[in-house]
């Protein structure tokens, strides 16, 4: 039996320009294995490695990916140069930098050229997890149990912030 017969195909793929960027990605991982999501993390470099950036783009889809997540910083071109080599959705998160604090990765991932459409998200680690919801919402569209467990999410949040709000009015409330 060969290796890809073996194990659980990703059908997210969360792809990053830099192990550096991987610290702010663990939030997509995260998300992603809450809601057993079956997914891969990998190192790609749009201008290091584009040979593996082109080799996994028009792969991906055969491979059983769905979604792809795409985060890069600074001239943050990864996720744009995946969305062109593939139709499938990809979600951008853009990298915080040192110099110019994400604002650089923010606008070069969503000022995409129309045409090749790159969904983006907040920067750093609120824009991983969103981009993990995002995926899990996709694959919901044709998947009763995701979108159950993904109400779920959403009920655990409300109440959350129901109990918080509770609390804070108790705390807070003159005899
Ligand atoms: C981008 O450049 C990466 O996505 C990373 O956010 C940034 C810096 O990369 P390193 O110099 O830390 O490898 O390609």
């Amino acid at each position: 039996m060969n290796e890809t017969a073996t194990r659980t195909l990703p059908r997210v793929a969360v792809v990053m320009g830099s192990k550096s960027d991987y610290e702010v990605m663990k939030e997509s991982a995260k998300v992603l294995a809450e809601f057993n999501v079956p997914h891969e993390v990998r190192v790609i470099s749009a201008h290091r490695t584009p040979d593996r950036a082109h080799e996994f783009a028009t792969g991906a889809e055969e491979q059983g990916v769905g979604v792809i997540i795409a985060a890069a910083g600074k001239a943050a071109h990864l996720a744009g140069v995946l969305a062109a080599l593939t139709t499938l959705p990809v979600l951008g998160v853009p990298m915080t930098t040192s110099d110019l604090g994400g604002l650089d990765s923010l606008l070069s991932m969503v000022q995409m050229p129309a045409g090749i459409p790159v969904g983006t998200t907040a920067i750093g680690k609120a824009g991983a997890k969103n981009a993990a919801l995002l995926a899990v919402a996709i694959l919901a569209l044709s998947d009763d149990r995701l979108r159950g467990e993904l109400k779920a999410y959403r009920d655990r949040m409300r109440a959350e912030v129901e109990n918080d709000d509770a609390e804070i009015r108790q705390a807070t409330s003159h005899a």
